[in-house]
């Protein structure tokens, strides 16, 4: 999906977007009237068509297809897939992940389909009918749910961000990595999740005297298990069982998972089977050896739960090429693992000045924040930055602050500022600045 399309939409429109600053809707309008001209000249701008010279398609002259049980995007949209790779290919091809492609994406909600994935031991075909929720250890009553009497419960509905802890972890290499927005940073997306609060569950168990963490462990053959810590359980952690409206889909974990929301991808246990209330964590495999932050030191830092304030340019980025100077809608993602996105801020200039984005709403706690401004771009070589806050004034750092925390090549919780490098052939690369 080109977004070189967005410039004649631009011309298009007669109205300047309601949450554009009095500044900025002036430059607008001085701008849109030049770049109208300018695509005149082209013969694509709206005020050189007719509708005698429009011709009518082919397919308004006979009927459509019927209608289907379950839908699917247009066939023209093919190209929009979310990539995937397994680093044991030979051994075990389930054991990986794929990536949303954001930079074909608009909005915020991530279609199910193009939910990013990442499988231990691949997605379980589990039987709903068969599968058993236990809730044991630490509390007065053990309780066992199916998803029959899980549903018993009231719910409740929030539209959060997964993200992998591993996510952008190719920009911690020693050299960027050439790919697009999703190629680097795909492994999260956002869902509007409906379940069950933990809260719910864990105080119908009744919690007993010495309760601190919940162990969560999946009903996968990787059986994966994470601890985590009461507070959370007891704040906006959920069993959700329902994903953009239809039951959680098989690769995020149906018939139901934990959602945490914030907290780091590895946590979120999916295929979830059992919570088991103790004194302390269970110093499991993906809380020790893996997802662990070396520092220089020589010493980890462990359990780094909540994730970065962050931000990307989904447009421009890199896999299109800029094929005229003038006007763009330039825009991207914010999401902070701590709160609502209060700000984000854009550079052309690699960070030495900076001004603010239009915030589109409406922004929910922990989940995505689509940013929009109007950009020209008079053909130099730039460099595109975005900068985000969020409502606990945590800022998003820059590449340097950010990997002088670690030991070189640290490749966990990267949320540094992303670069673009615009050459002056419209070309685009991912570049360290
Ligand atoms: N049972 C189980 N839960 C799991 C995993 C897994 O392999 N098995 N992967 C974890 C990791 S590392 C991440 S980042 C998220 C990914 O969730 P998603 O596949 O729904 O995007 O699920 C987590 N929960
Ligand atoms: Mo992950």
């Amino acid at each position: 999906m080109s977004k070189t399309k967005a410039s004649h939409d631009l011309v298009a429109k007669t109205e300047v977007p309601p949450a554009l600053a009095d500044n900025q809707r002036r430059h607008f309008l001085t701008r849109s009237a030049s770049v109208a001209g300018t695509l005149a000249t082209a013969g694509v701008a709206a005020g050189a068509a007719t509708a005698a010279a429009q011709e009518v398609p082919a397919w308004m002259k006979a009927p459509g297809t019927p209608m289907r049980a379950y839908g699917t995007p247009s066939s023209y949209e093919k190209s929009v897939q979310r990539p995937s790779a397994s680093g044991y290919a030979s051994v075990s091809p389930a054991t990986g992940s794929s990536r949303t492609p954001h930079q074909s994406l608009e909005g915020t909600i991530t279609p199910s389909g193009l939910h990013f994935e990442r499988h231990h031991n691949g997605v379980p075909d589990i039987d709903p009918s068969k599968h058993e929720l236990l809730i044991h250890g630490l509390v007065n009553r053990p309780l066992m749910f199916n998803l029959a009497t899980l549903s018993r419960y009231p719910m409740v509905s929030r539209t959060h961000f997964v993200e992998c802890a591993g996510n952008s972890g190719g920009n911690s290499a020693a050299k960027p990595p050439q790919g697009t927005a999703g190629a680097i940073h795909g492994l999260a997306s956002v869902s509007e999740w409906t379940g069950v609060p933990l809260s719910l569950l864990l105080n119908e168990a009744g919690l007993a005297g010495g309760a601190q963490w919940v162990i969560a462990e999946g009903a996968d053959s990787a059986a994966m298990v994470r601890s985590v810590p009461l507070s959370k359980c007891m704040d906006d952690a959920m069993v959700a069982l329902y994903q953009n409206g239809e039951r959680v889909r098989p690769e995020q974990g149906y018939p139901m998972r934990l959602l945490l929301p914030g907290w780091e991808g590895n946590m979120n246990v999916k295929w979830l089977r059992r919570l088991k209330v103790a004194d302390g964590p269970a110093h499991s495999k993906d809380e020790t050896s893996k997802y662990t932050d070396l520092q220089p030191d020589g010493k980890a830092r462990q359990f780094t739960f909540e994730l970065g304030v962050k931000s990307i340019i989904t447009f421009p980025s890199f896999g299109t090429k800029l094929d005229r100077r003038g006007l763009y809608e330039l825009t991207g993602i914010a999401w902070s693992g701590a709160g609502r996105i209060s700000r984000v801020e854009i550079s052309e200039d690699a960070g030495k000045t900076w001004r603010d984005a239009n915030l589109q709403g409406p922004i929910y706690s922990k989940s995505f924040t689509r940013f929009r401004l109007p950009w020209e771009w008079n053909g130099n070589a730039v460099v595109l930055q975005s900068r985000a806050i969020d409502e606990k004034g945590n800022v998003q750092p820059t590449r340097a602050a950010f990997v002088s925390q670690y030991v070189a090549g640290m490749n966990y919780h990267n949320h540094y500022i992303q670069s673009w490098a615009i050459a002056a052939d419209g070309s685009i690369s991912n570049v360290f600045a």
